[in-house]
Protein backbone atom coordinates (compact mmCIF):
# COMPACT_ATOMS: atom_id res chain seq x y z
CA UNK A 1 0.00 0.00 0.00
CA UNK A 2 1.28 3.49 -0.87
CA UNK A 3 1.56 5.48 2.19
CA UNK A 4 -0.13 8.20 0.33
CA UNK A 5 -3.20 5.95 -0.22
CA UNK A 6 -3.50 5.09 3.51
CA UNK A 7 -7.00 5.98 5.90
CA UNK A 8 -5.66 7.52 8.62
CA UNK A 9 -9.10 8.72 9.72
CA UNK A 10 -9.96 6.16 12.82
CA UNK A 11 -6.09 4.82 13.58
CA UNK A 12 -6.13 2.54 16.13
CA UNK A 13 -2.89 2.56 18.88
CA UNK A 14 -2.80 -1.08 21.04
CA UNK A 15 -2.30 -1.35 24.64
CA UNK A 16 -1.41 -4.22 26.72
CA UNK A 17 -1.59 -2.98 30.01
CA UNK A 18 -4.17 -4.60 32.37
CA UNK A 19 -6.02 -1.54 32.84
CA UNK A 20 -6.53 -1.32 29.42
CA UNK A 21 -6.79 -4.58 27.89
CA UNK A 22 -8.08 -6.10 30.83
CA UNK A 23 -7.34 -9.82 31.00
CA UNK A 24 -8.71 -10.13 26.89
CA UNK A 25 -6.95 -11.42 24.14
CA UNK A 26 -4.80 -8.13 22.10
CA UNK A 27 -5.36 -10.09 19.12
CA UNK A 28 -8.79 -10.81 19.28
CA UNK A 29 -9.48 -6.81 20.46
CA UNK A 30 -7.68 -5.55 17.36
CA UNK A 31 -9.74 -8.08 15.16
CA UNK A 32 -12.86 -6.50 16.83
CA UNK A 33 -11.65 -3.35 16.32
CA UNK A 34 -11.11 -4.20 12.99
CA UNK A 35 -14.61 -4.89 12.67
CA UNK A 36 -15.53 -2.22 13.55
CA UNK A 37 -14.33 -0.09 11.09
CA UNK A 38 -10.68 1.04 12.16
CA UNK A 39 -8.37 2.49 9.28
CA UNK A 40 -4.87 1.93 10.65
CA UNK A 41 -3.25 0.06 13.83
CA UNK A 42 -0.28 0.40 15.65
CA UNK A 43 0.99 -2.31 17.53
CA UNK A 44 2.84 -1.00 20.47
CA UNK A 45 4.23 -2.66 23.54
CA UNK A 46 6.91 -0.88 25.72
CA UNK A 47 7.15 -4.56 27.77
CA UNK A 48 6.99 -7.33 25.47
CA UNK A 49 10.32 -9.36 24.59
CA UNK A 50 11.45 -9.37 20.81
CA UNK A 51 10.56 -12.99 19.95
CA UNK A 52 6.96 -12.77 21.53
CA UNK A 53 6.52 -9.24 20.00
CA UNK A 54 7.41 -10.75 16.58
CA UNK A 55 4.81 -13.44 17.49
CA UNK A 56 2.28 -11.15 18.41
CA UNK A 57 3.00 -9.07 15.10
CA UNK A 58 2.76 -11.46 12.51
CA UNK A 59 -0.85 -12.55 14.00
CA UNK A 60 -2.05 -8.96 14.16
CA UNK A 61 -0.69 -8.53 10.01
CA UNK A 62 -2.59 -11.58 9.36
CA UNK A 63 -6.49 -10.04 10.66
CA UNK A 64 -4.63 -6.42 9.31
CA UNK A 65 -4.55 -8.25 5.85
CA UNK A 66 -7.92 -9.99 5.99
CA UNK A 67 -9.30 -6.59 6.45
CA UNK A 68 -7.11 -4.48 3.94
CA UNK A 69 -5.70 -2.40 6.48
CA UNK A 70 -1.85 -1.19 7.32
CA UNK A 71 -0.09 -2.45 10.49
CA UNK A 72 2.73 -0.38 11.97
CA UNK A 73 5.01 -1.28 14.47
CA UNK A 74 5.45 0.99 17.64
CA UNK A 75 9.56 2.19 17.84
CA UNK A 76 10.83 -1.39 16.73
CA UNK A 77 12.22 -1.25 13.04
CA UNK A 78 13.67 -4.47 13.31
CA UNK A 79 10.16 -6.48 14.56
CA UNK A 80 8.67 -4.26 11.30
CA UNK A 81 11.01 -5.88 9.54
CA UNK A 82 11.01 -9.57 10.54
CA UNK A 83 6.68 -9.37 10.75
CA UNK A 84 7.09 -7.79 6.88
CA UNK A 85 3.99 -5.28 8.13
CA UNK A 86 3.97 -1.68 6.58
CA UNK A 87 5.86 0.76 8.58
CA UNK A 88 6.70 1.77 11.72
CA UNK A 89 5.76 4.88 14.29
CA UNK A 90 8.78 6.67 16.19
CA UNK A 91 8.19 8.37 19.47
CA UNK A 92 10.78 11.31 20.15
CA UNK A 93 13.01 9.33 21.94
CA UNK A 94 13.04 6.16 19.64
CA UNK A 95 15.23 5.55 16.51
CA UNK A 96 15.27 8.71 14.43
CA UNK A 97 13.20 8.80 11.38
CA UNK A 98 15.88 9.43 8.85
CA UNK A 99 17.32 6.11 10.25
CA UNK A 100 14.04 4.34 10.20
CA UNK A 101 13.78 5.05 5.93
CA UNK A 102 17.22 4.18 5.81
CA UNK A 103 16.54 0.85 6.97
CA UNK A 104 12.85 0.60 5.74
CA UNK A 105 13.04 1.91 2.44
CA UNK A 106 10.94 4.17 0.42
CA UNK A 107 7.72 2.41 -0.05
CA UNK A 108 7.10 1.52 3.88
CA UNK A 109 4.97 3.98 6.38
CA UNK A 110 6.94 6.15 8.69
CA UNK A 111 5.25 8.22 11.10
CA UNK A 112 6.47 10.32 14.24
CA UNK A 113 4.91 11.66 17.51
CA UNK A 114 5.55 15.48 17.42
CA UNK A 115 4.60 18.27 20.25
CA UNK A 116 6.10 21.12 18.57
CA UNK A 117 6.57 23.05 15.23
CA UNK A 118 9.98 22.30 15.57
CA UNK A 119 9.52 18.74 15.58
CA UNK A 120 6.75 18.53 13.41
CA UNK A 121 9.35 20.54 10.92
CA UNK A 122 12.60 17.78 11.64
CA UNK A 123 10.29 14.75 11.28
CA UNK A 124 9.00 15.92 8.10
CA UNK A 125 12.60 17.18 6.76
CA UNK A 126 13.66 13.24 7.90
CA UNK A 127 11.09 12.06 5.62
CA UNK A 128 8.01 11.09 7.95
CA UNK A 129 4.77 9.76 6.14
CA UNK A 130 2.75 11.66 8.58
CA UNK A 131 2.63 12.79 12.29
CA UNK A 132 0.59 11.74 15.04
CA UNK A 133 -0.10 15.47 17.25
CA UNK A 134 -0.22 15.18 20.87
CA UNK A 135 -1.06 15.19 23.50
CA UNK A 136 -4.21 16.75 22.71
CA UNK A 137 -5.67 15.85 25.97
CA UNK A 138 -4.48 14.80 29.26
CA UNK A 139 -4.60 10.99 29.08
CA UNK A 140 -4.16 8.37 31.99
CA UNK A 141 -2.69 6.21 28.73
CA UNK A 142 0.41 8.21 28.53
CA UNK A 143 1.01 10.19 31.65
CA UNK A 144 4.82 11.23 30.33
CA UNK A 145 3.77 13.32 27.79
CA UNK A 146 5.96 16.26 27.72
CA UNK A 147 2.82 18.67 26.48
CA UNK A 148 -1.05 19.06 26.44
CA UNK A 149 -1.61 20.74 23.65
CA UNK A 150 -5.04 21.79 23.58
CA UNK A 151 -7.00 21.53 20.35
CA UNK A 152 -5.38 24.92 19.76
CA UNK A 153 -1.92 23.72 20.33
CA UNK A 154 -2.82 21.04 17.82
CA UNK A 155 -4.12 24.09 15.19
CA UNK A 156 -0.53 25.88 15.77
CA UNK A 157 1.11 23.06 14.52
CA UNK A 158 -1.51 22.56 11.93
CA UNK A 159 -1.11 26.13 10.77
CA UNK A 160 2.82 25.76 10.41
CA UNK A 161 2.45 23.14 7.97
CA UNK A 162 -0.39 24.70 5.93
CA UNK A 163 1.48 27.36 5.17
CA UNK A 164 4.83 25.90 4.28
CA UNK A 165 6.41 26.77 0.81
CA UNK A 166 7.64 23.37 0.47
CA UNK A 167 4.98 20.71 -0.97
CA UNK A 168 5.84 17.73 0.99
CA UNK A 169 5.05 19.68 4.52
CA UNK A 170 1.79 21.07 3.28
CA UNK A 171 0.61 17.70 1.97
CA UNK A 172 2.07 15.55 5.00
CA UNK A 173 -0.86 13.74 7.14
CA UNK A 174 -1.42 14.61 10.39
CA UNK A 175 -3.47 12.57 13.50
CA UNK A 176 -4.06 14.08 16.64
CA UNK A 177 -3.73 11.58 19.61
CA UNK A 178 -4.65 12.11 24.06
CA UNK A 179 -7.71 11.61 25.31
CA UNK A 180 -9.94 11.52 22.18
CA UNK A 181 -12.91 9.54 22.63
CA UNK A 182 -16.71 9.38 21.66
CA UNK A 183 -18.21 12.20 23.76
CA UNK A 184 -15.38 14.57 21.95
CA UNK A 185 -13.99 13.11 18.92
CA UNK A 186 -16.72 15.18 16.59
CA UNK A 187 -15.64 18.32 18.48
CA UNK A 188 -12.24 17.33 17.85
CA UNK A 189 -12.53 16.86 14.03
CA UNK A 190 -15.04 19.87 13.61
CA UNK A 191 -12.62 22.07 15.30
CA UNK A 192 -9.58 20.99 13.60
CA UNK A 193 -11.36 21.33 9.88
CA UNK A 194 -10.07 24.05 7.91
CA UNK A 195 -13.10 26.69 6.80
CA UNK A 196 -13.54 26.67 3.08
CA UNK A 197 -13.94 30.78 3.66
CA UNK A 198 -12.42 33.14 5.52
CA UNK A 199 -9.48 30.29 5.77
CA UNK A 200 -7.91 30.48 9.16
CA UNK A 201 -6.06 27.27 9.06
CA UNK A 202 -4.95 26.31 5.65
CA UNK A 203 -4.45 22.51 6.78
CA UNK A 204 -7.19 19.92 8.25
CA UNK A 205 -6.69 16.75 10.74
CA UNK A 206 -6.52 13.86 9.10
CA UNK A 207 -7.83 11.82 11.77
CA UNK A 208 -7.76 10.62 15.14
CA UNK A 209 -5.80 7.84 17.04
CA UNK A 210 -6.81 6.56 20.19
CA UNK A 211 -5.38 3.56 22.53
CA UNK A 212 -8.26 3.48 25.71
CA UNK A 213 -11.37 4.22 23.59
CA UNK A 214 -11.23 1.10 21.89
CA UNK A 215 -8.61 -1.28 24.05
CA UNK A 216 -10.26 -0.33 26.65
CA UNK A 217 -13.66 -0.65 25.95
CA UNK A 218 -16.05 -3.16 26.71
CA UNK A 219 -17.41 -3.97 23.15
CA UNK A 220 -14.28 -2.66 21.13
CA UNK A 221 -15.91 -3.51 17.82
CA UNK A 222 -19.02 -1.49 19.15
CA UNK A 223 -16.80 1.47 20.10
CA UNK A 224 -15.12 1.09 16.66
CA UNK A 225 -18.40 1.20 15.03
CA UNK A 226 -19.48 4.06 17.17
CA UNK A 227 -16.30 6.19 16.70
CA UNK A 228 -16.09 5.30 12.74
CA UNK A 229 -20.18 6.56 12.64
CA UNK A 230 -19.38 10.10 14.61
CA UNK A 231 -16.29 10.57 12.49
CA UNK A 232 -18.14 10.57 9.31
CA UNK A 233 -21.05 12.03 10.12
CA UNK A 234 -21.51 16.07 10.91
CA UNK A 235 -21.76 16.79 14.37
CA UNK A 236 -25.45 17.88 15.73
CA UNK A 237 -24.00 21.34 16.51
CA UNK A 238 -22.44 22.16 12.85
CA UNK A 239 -26.06 22.87 11.88
CA UNK A 240 -25.09 26.31 10.31
CA UNK A 241 -26.17 27.48 6.69
CA UNK A 242 -24.49 26.22 3.38
CA UNK A 243 -25.08 29.81 1.41
CA UNK A 244 -22.13 32.59 1.36
CA UNK A 245 -23.73 35.29 1.94
CA UNK A 246 -22.40 38.25 1.65
CA UNK A 247 -22.09 39.98 4.89
CA UNK A 248 -24.84 41.77 6.36
CA UNK A 249 -23.12 45.55 6.29
CA UNK A 250 -26.39 47.92 5.95
CA UNK A 251 -27.91 51.04 6.98
CA UNK A 252 -29.34 51.41 3.57
CA UNK A 253 -30.48 47.43 2.51
CA UNK A 254 -33.69 47.14 2.08
CA UNK A 255 -34.18 43.94 1.20
CA UNK A 256 -31.97 42.87 3.84
CA UNK A 257 -33.62 45.18 6.60
CA UNK A 258 -36.85 43.68 5.43
CA UNK A 259 -35.35 39.91 5.83
CA UNK A 260 -33.77 40.54 8.88
CA UNK A 261 -37.32 42.00 9.82
CA UNK A 262 -39.52 38.92 8.65
CA UNK A 263 -36.98 36.30 10.52
CA UNK A 264 -37.32 38.46 13.39
CA UNK A 265 -41.13 37.59 13.73
CA UNK A 266 -40.76 34.45 12.71
CA UNK A 267 -38.29 33.83 15.25
CA UNK A 268 -40.11 35.31 17.70
CA UNK A 269 -43.14 33.16 16.94
CA UNK A 270 -40.98 30.00 17.05
CA UNK A 271 -39.53 31.09 20.51
CA UNK A 272 -43.74 31.18 21.88
CA UNK A 273 -44.32 28.05 19.98
CA UNK A 274 -42.22 26.14 21.13
CA UNK A 275 -41.45 27.14 24.80
CA UNK A 276 -38.06 25.87 24.90
CA UNK A 277 -36.28 25.07 28.09
CA UNK A 278 -33.39 27.83 28.91
CA UNK A 279 -31.00 26.08 31.22
CA UNK A 280 -29.06 28.77 32.79
CA UNK A 281 -26.25 28.02 34.74
CA UNK A 282 -25.68 31.10 36.33
CA UNK A 283 -24.86 33.29 39.29
CA UNK A 284 -27.04 33.54 41.93
CA UNK A 285 -27.30 36.91 42.25
CA UNK A 286 -29.33 36.75 38.42
CA UNK A 287 -31.02 33.41 39.12
CA UNK A 288 -34.38 35.86 39.63
CA UNK A 289 -34.14 38.05 36.75
CA UNK A 290 -33.49 35.67 34.33
CA UNK A 291 -35.83 32.84 35.34
CA UNK A 292 -38.29 36.35 35.03
CA UNK A 293 -36.80 37.33 31.57
CA UNK A 294 -37.39 33.85 29.93
CA UNK A 295 -40.63 33.56 30.91
CA UNK A 296 -41.33 37.22 29.65
CA UNK A 297 -39.97 36.45 25.92
CA UNK A 298 -41.98 32.61 25.94
CA UNK A 299 -39.52 30.82 26.70
CA UNK A 300 -38.98 27.62 29.93
CA UNK A 301 -36.60 28.61 32.68
CA UNK A 302 -34.88 26.00 34.60
CA UNK A 303 -32.00 27.34 37.10
CA UNK A 304 -29.63 24.31 37.67
CA UNK A 305 -25.37 24.38 38.23
CA UNK A 306 -25.93 20.98 38.45
CA UNK A 307 -23.72 18.95 36.04
CA UNK A 308 -25.05 15.58 37.28
CA UNK A 309 -28.77 16.32 35.33
CA UNK A 310 -27.25 17.89 32.99
CA UNK A 311 -27.80 15.48 30.29
CA UNK A 312 -31.46 15.06 31.30
CA UNK A 313 -32.40 18.10 30.54
CA UNK A 314 -30.40 18.81 27.29
CA UNK A 315 -32.66 15.62 25.83
CA UNK A 316 -35.71 17.85 26.35
CA UNK A 317 -34.24 20.16 23.68
CA UNK A 318 -33.54 23.71 25.19
CA UNK A 319 -30.65 25.87 25.37
CA UNK A 320 -27.96 26.34 28.03
CA UNK A 321 -26.40 29.28 28.90
CA UNK A 322 -23.05 29.14 30.97
CA UNK A 323 -22.26 32.32 32.69
CA UNK A 324 -18.25 32.56 33.79
CA UNK A 325 -19.59 34.58 36.56
CA UNK A 326 -18.60 32.39 39.69
CA UNK A 327 -15.31 30.01 37.81
CA UNK A 328 -14.71 28.24 40.80
CA UNK A 329 -12.95 24.57 40.31
CA UNK A 330 -16.74 23.11 41.21
CA UNK A 331 -18.69 25.17 39.10
CA UNK A 332 -15.90 24.61 36.34
CA UNK A 333 -16.48 20.90 36.36
CA UNK A 334 -20.22 21.22 36.49
CA UNK A 335 -20.10 23.59 32.88
CA UNK A 336 -17.91 20.73 31.57
CA UNK A 337 -20.62 18.18 32.11
CA UNK A 338 -23.32 20.41 30.75
CA UNK A 339 -21.14 21.12 27.73
CA UNK A 340 -20.62 17.35 26.86
CA UNK A 341 -24.46 16.67 27.55
CA UNK A 342 -25.41 19.49 25.41
CA UNK A 343 -22.90 18.71 22.86
CA UNK A 344 -24.13 14.87 22.57
CA UNK A 345 -27.46 15.90 21.46
CA UNK A 346 -26.80 19.06 19.71
CA UNK A 347 -28.45 21.44 21.91
CA UNK A 348 -27.36 24.92 21.63
CA UNK A 349 -25.10 26.45 24.08
CA UNK A 350 -24.37 30.06 24.88
CA UNK A 351 -21.05 31.03 26.62
CA UNK A 352 -21.06 34.11 28.50
CA UNK A 353 -17.55 34.59 29.93
CA UNK A 354 -18.14 37.20 32.54
CA UNK A 355 -15.04 39.17 33.56
CA UNK A 356 -12.71 37.03 31.24
CA UNK A 357 -9.86 39.13 31.29
CA UNK A 358 -10.31 40.13 35.15
CA UNK A 359 -7.88 38.34 36.64
CA UNK A 360 -5.62 34.85 35.69
CA UNK A 361 -7.46 32.83 37.22
CA UNK A 362 -10.94 33.43 34.88
CA UNK A 363 -8.26 33.41 31.91
CA UNK A 364 -7.37 30.02 32.87
CA UNK A 365 -11.11 29.04 32.97
CA UNK A 366 -11.95 30.24 29.96
CA UNK A 367 -8.94 28.35 28.47
CA UNK A 368 -10.95 25.78 30.27
CA UNK A 369 -14.03 26.04 28.63
CA UNK A 370 -13.27 26.19 25.31
CA UNK A 371 -11.36 23.92 25.45
CA UNK A 372 -14.15 20.86 27.02
CA UNK A 373 -16.79 21.60 23.94
CA UNK A 374 -18.05 23.53 21.27
CA UNK A 375 -20.24 26.68 21.79
CA UNK A 376 -23.36 27.52 19.08
CA UNK A 377 -22.66 31.20 20.62
CA UNK A 378 -19.88 33.26 22.50
CA UNK A 379 -21.37 36.08 23.57
CA UNK A 380 -19.17 39.31 25.52
CA UNK A 381 -17.77 43.02 26.09
CA UNK A 382 -15.34 44.09 24.08
CA UNK A 383 -12.50 42.76 26.66
CA UNK A 384 -14.53 39.92 27.10
CA UNK A 385 -14.57 38.74 23.77
CA UNK A 386 -10.73 39.66 23.66
CA UNK A 387 -9.74 37.48 25.87
CA UNK A 388 -11.90 34.95 24.17
CA UNK A 389 -9.77 35.47 21.17
CA UNK A 390 -6.91 35.43 22.95
CA UNK A 391 -8.09 32.28 24.77
CA UNK A 392 -8.56 30.51 21.21
CA UNK A 393 -5.50 31.26 19.67
CA UNK A 394 -5.25 34.78 17.77
CA UNK A 395 -2.18 37.30 18.70
CA UNK A 396 -3.76 40.51 19.33
CA UNK A 397 -1.84 43.38 20.61
CA UNK A 398 -3.20 46.81 21.21
CA UNK A 399 -1.31 49.70 21.91
CA UNK A 400 -3.91 51.77 24.49
CA UNK A 401 -5.03 48.64 26.28
CA UNK A 402 -5.68 48.56 30.34
CA UNK A 403 -6.49 45.64 31.92
CA UNK A 404 -9.99 45.06 32.69
CA UNK A 405 -11.46 46.27 35.66
CA UNK A 406 -14.59 44.16 36.89
CA UNK A 407 -17.42 43.21 34.43
CA UNK A 408 -17.64 47.17 32.96
CA UNK A 409 -16.82 47.04 29.20
CA UNK A 410 -15.65 50.55 29.85
CA UNK A 411 -14.86 52.85 26.98
CA UNK A 412 -14.51 51.13 23.55
CA UNK A 413 -10.94 50.01 22.36
CA UNK A 414 -11.92 48.93 19.05
CA UNK A 415 -13.56 50.92 15.83
CA UNK A 416 -16.59 48.86 14.12
CA UNK A 417 -14.70 47.92 11.66
CA UNK A 418 -12.13 46.32 13.96
CA UNK A 419 -15.33 44.73 15.83
CA UNK A 420 -16.07 43.07 12.83
CA UNK A 421 -12.85 41.53 11.86
CA UNK A 422 -12.35 40.43 15.29
CA UNK A 423 -15.67 38.77 16.13
CA UNK A 424 -15.79 36.97 12.71
CA UNK A 425 -12.26 35.56 12.69
CA UNK A 426 -12.93 34.26 16.12
CA UNK A 427 -16.30 33.03 14.59
CA UNK A 428 -14.89 31.30 11.47
CA UNK A 429 -12.32 29.72 13.76
CA UNK A 430 -14.98 28.35 16.40
CA UNK A 431 -17.15 27.83 14.07
CA UNK A 432 -20.00 29.48 15.72
CA UNK A 433 -21.76 32.81 16.24
CA UNK A 434 -19.38 35.34 18.48
CA UNK A 435 -20.98 38.43 19.65
CA UNK A 436 -19.45 41.80 20.99
CA UNK A 437 -21.96 43.65 22.93
CA UNK A 438 -21.79 47.28 23.23
CA UNK A 439 -23.36 50.16 22.42
CA UNK A 440 -23.75 49.28 19.17
CA UNK A 441 -23.49 45.09 19.11
CA UNK A 442 -22.17 43.13 16.44
CA UNK A 443 -22.31 39.69 15.86
CA UNK A 444 -20.77 37.34 13.00
CA UNK A 445 -20.75 33.92 12.09
CA UNK A 446 -17.40 33.91 10.31
CA UNK A 447 -19.73 34.21 7.08
CA UNK A 448 -22.09 37.07 7.64
CA UNK A 449 -21.71 40.13 9.71
CA UNK A 450 -24.02 42.65 11.30
CA UNK A 451 -23.91 45.62 13.68
CA UNK A 452 -27.02 46.56 16.06
CA UNK A 453 -27.71 49.85 17.55
CA UNK A 454 -31.02 49.02 18.99
CA UNK A 455 -30.96 49.25 23.00
CA UNK A 456 -30.59 51.28 26.21
CA UNK A 457 -28.13 53.29 28.32
CA UNK A 458 -30.13 51.29 31.47
CA UNK A 459 -29.26 48.04 30.54
CA UNK A 460 -25.72 49.26 31.96
CA UNK A 461 -27.24 49.95 35.43
CA UNK A 462 -28.89 46.94 35.82
CA UNK A 463 -26.96 43.60 37.35
CA UNK A 464 -28.00 40.63 34.70
CA UNK A 465 -28.64 42.56 31.65
CA UNK A 466 -25.65 40.91 29.45
CA UNK A 467 -26.62 36.91 31.75
CA UNK A 468 -29.92 37.62 30.39
CA UNK A 469 -29.50 38.76 27.04
CA UNK A 470 -27.84 35.03 27.20
CA UNK A 471 -31.10 33.29 28.54
CA UNK A 472 -33.06 35.12 25.78
CA UNK A 473 -30.27 33.99 22.88
CA UNK A 474 -29.93 30.31 24.20
CA UNK A 475 -34.19 30.16 23.56
CA UNK A 476 -33.97 31.85 20.48
CA UNK A 477 -31.33 29.32 19.45
CA UNK A 478 -32.90 26.47 20.79
CA UNK A 479 -36.13 27.51 19.07
CA UNK A 480 -34.86 28.19 15.90
CA UNK A 481 -33.36 24.45 16.10
CA UNK A 482 -36.79 22.97 16.43
CA UNK A 483 -37.76 24.69 13.68
CA UNK A 484 -34.47 23.84 11.52
CA UNK A 485 -33.89 27.42 10.72
CA UNK A 486 -30.88 29.35 10.48
CA UNK A 487 -29.11 30.30 13.78
CA UNK A 488 -27.55 33.41 13.19
CA UNK A 489 -31.09 34.70 11.91
CA UNK A 490 -32.09 33.82 15.20
CA UNK A 491 -29.60 35.23 17.44
CA UNK A 492 -29.96 38.74 15.02
CA UNK A 493 -33.70 38.08 16.43
CA UNK A 494 -32.82 37.44 20.24
CA UNK A 495 -31.14 40.59 20.62
CA UNK A 496 -34.05 43.08 18.84
CA UNK A 497 -36.64 41.05 20.91
CA UNK A 498 -34.44 41.80 24.13
CA UNK A 499 -32.79 45.25 22.97
CA UNK A 500 -35.89 46.90 21.10
CA UNK A 501 -38.32 46.03 24.46
CA UNK A 502 -35.53 47.67 26.52
CA UNK A 503 -36.16 51.03 24.65
CA UNK A 504 -39.87 50.58 24.61
CA UNK A 505 -39.62 49.90 28.66
CA UNK A 506 -36.88 52.98 29.05
CA UNK A 507 -39.60 55.61 27.57
CA UNK A 508 -42.79 54.21 29.48
CA UNK A 509 -44.04 56.85 31.32
CA UNK A 510 -43.88 54.80 34.57
CA UNK A 511 -40.20 54.55 34.30
CA UNK A 512 -37.70 57.04 36.15
CA UNK A 513 -34.18 55.64 36.03
CA UNK A 514 -32.67 52.10 36.20
CA UNK A 515 -34.82 50.81 38.99
CA UNK A 516 -38.30 51.65 37.63
CA UNK A 517 -36.90 50.70 34.10
CA UNK A 518 -36.37 46.63 35.19
CA UNK A 519 -40.37 46.08 35.91
CA UNK A 520 -40.94 47.78 32.74
CA UNK A 521 -38.34 45.76 30.45
CA UNK A 522 -40.02 42.40 31.59
CA UNK A 523 -43.34 43.98 30.66
CA UNK A 524 -42.06 44.79 27.60
CA UNK A 525 -40.17 41.62 26.76
CA UNK A 526 -43.96 39.77 27.11
CA UNK A 527 -45.71 42.42 25.10
CA UNK A 528 -43.03 42.69 22.17
CA UNK A 529 -44.80 41.36 18.84
CA UNK A 530 -47.76 40.79 20.65
CA UNK A 531 -49.61 44.65 20.47
CA UNK A 532 -48.53 44.66 16.68
CA UNK A 533 -50.15 41.72 15.57
CA UNK A 534 -52.11 44.02 12.62
CA UNK A 535 -48.91 45.14 10.75
CA UNK A 536 -45.80 42.93 12.35
CA UNK A 537 -43.83 44.03 10.13
CA UNK A 538 -43.85 47.33 9.60
CA UNK A 539 -43.35 48.22 13.42
CA UNK A 540 -40.14 45.81 13.64
CA UNK A 541 -38.66 47.46 10.12
CA UNK A 542 -39.21 51.20 12.16
CA UNK A 543 -37.33 49.84 15.37
CA UNK A 544 -34.77 48.31 13.93
CA UNK A 545 -31.38 49.92 13.93
CA UNK A 546 -28.89 47.80 12.03
C1 LIG B 1 0.07 7.93 15.92
N1 LIG B 1 1.12 8.81 22.13
C2 LIG B 1 0.77 10.08 22.44
S1 LIG B 1 -0.49 10.16 23.52
C3 LIG B 1 -0.68 8.50 23.56
C4 LIG B 1 0.28 7.91 22.76
C5 LIG B 1 0.42 6.44 22.59
C6 LIG B 1 -1.72 7.83 24.40
C7 LIG B 1 -3.15 8.05 23.94
O1 LIG B 1 -4.01 7.23 24.69
N2 LIG B 1 0.77 9.27 17.82
C8 LIG B 1 0.67 8.04 17.27
N3 LIG B 1 1.09 6.94 17.93
C9 LIG B 1 1.63 7.06 19.18
N4 LIG B 1 2.02 5.94 19.80
C10 LIG B 1 1.72 8.33 19.79
C11 LIG B 1 1.29 9.42 19.05
C12 LIG B 1 2.23 8.51 21.21
P1 LIG B 1 -5.59 7.48 24.82
O2 LIG B 1 -6.18 7.42 23.45
O3 LIG B 1 -6.05 6.34 25.68
O4 LIG B 1 -5.77 8.80 25.49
Amino acid sequence: MAPAAVDYSLYLVTDSTPAILGDRDLVEVVEQALQGGVTIVQLREKTADTGELIKIGKALHEKCKQHGIPLLINDRVDVALAVGCEGVHVGQDDMNVATARQLLGPDKIIGATVSSIEEARIAVERGADYLGIGTLYATNTKKNTKDILGINGIRKILHYLGISEDEKTRNIKTVCIGGVNASNVQNVIYQLLAPSLSNPEPKSIDGVAVVSAIVGASDPSKASQNLHKLITSPPPFSSRTSSLNPPIWHDDNAAELDNIASTAITSLAAVRKHSPLSHNMTNLVVQNFAASVALAIGASPIMSNNGAEALDLANLGGGLVINMGTATPDALNNHRLAISAYNSVGGPIVLDPVGAGATSARRSALSFLLASGHFSLIKGNEREILSVARASGFTLSLPNEQQQKGVDSGDSLFTLEQKAYIVSRIAARERNIVLMTGATDVLSDGYRTCAIRNGHEYLGLITGSGCTLGTTLASYLAAAKKEGSDAFYAAVAGILHYEIAAERAASAPSVKGPGTFIPAFIDSLYHYGRDESEAPLSWLRSALKV
